[in-house]
């Protein structure tokens, strides 16, 4: 089994243990408990029927002092998901300071996606989808930008597919022997012994 390491950072409330609540064990919760720290959850995920990837997920703690948390935990970390709430324009303008902290410490090749949050929440919107990928451009914060809703689960799994998806592109391929998917960094397939 290929084990990944993914890691969702935001401000408070923003909906990131939402998130992974609806990903991992399809609930939501209209009151949820403050993560103190750091939470993990591990799930499979199939990117295509030969390939099933596990991903240990990171939930960070939103406060300020949790903040300082993000350096440690992000190391070694494949992606980072970083999310804002879609009601609450505060959110988006603290994306910046997450993606800061990942640029520092991850690794250079780490995978970003920004994530708008709370899309049921039609009538409380202060931030478009427009408004979010121009500044996610303009910002450089990242190249890919996804909207969800915990609450209905409106693209709770696209958003985790579109990581997993990349995690495959960028660290696999395929067997011409076998149809195996192995790690890009072997010259042979470590499941039939044909070399690349
Ligand atoms: N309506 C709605 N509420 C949400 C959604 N996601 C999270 N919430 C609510 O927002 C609050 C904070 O969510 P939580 O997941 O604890 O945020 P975290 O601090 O980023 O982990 C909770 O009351 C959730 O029920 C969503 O997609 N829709
Ligand atoms: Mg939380």
């Amino acid at each position: 089994m290929l084990k990944y390491k993914i890691v969702l950072a935001g401000a408070k409330d923003v909906g990131k243990s939402s998130l992974i609540a609806r990903f991992c064990d399809d609930v939501f919760h209209e009151r949820t408990m403050e993560t103190i720290g750091v939470a993990f959850k591990r799930k499979n995920i199939n990117v295509n029927d030969k390939i099933s990837i596990n991903l240990a997920i990171w939930d960070m703690g939103g406060e300020d002092k949790y903040k300082a948390l993000l350096p440690q935990y992000i190391k070694g970390a494949t992606a980072a998901l970083i999310l804002y709430d879609t009601t609450n324009k505060e959110t988006i303008d603290d994306v910046n300071s997450w993606v800061e902290i990942v640029n520092e410490y991850a690794s250079e090749d780490i995978i970003k996606v920004l994530i708008g949050t709370k899309i049921d929440l039609k009538d409380k919107r202060e931030i478009t989808k427009m408004e979010a990928e121009e500044l996610c451009s303009k910002q450089n914060w990242c190249a890919e930008m996804i909207e969800t809703s915990a609450k209905t689960g409106e693209n709770v799994e696209d958003a985790f597919l579109n990581v997993a998806n990349e995690i495959v592109k960028r660290n696999l391929q395929k067997c011409t022997g076998c149809g195996d998917y192995f790690s890009i960094k072997l010259k042979i397939c470590n499941y039939c012994g044909q070399s690349v």
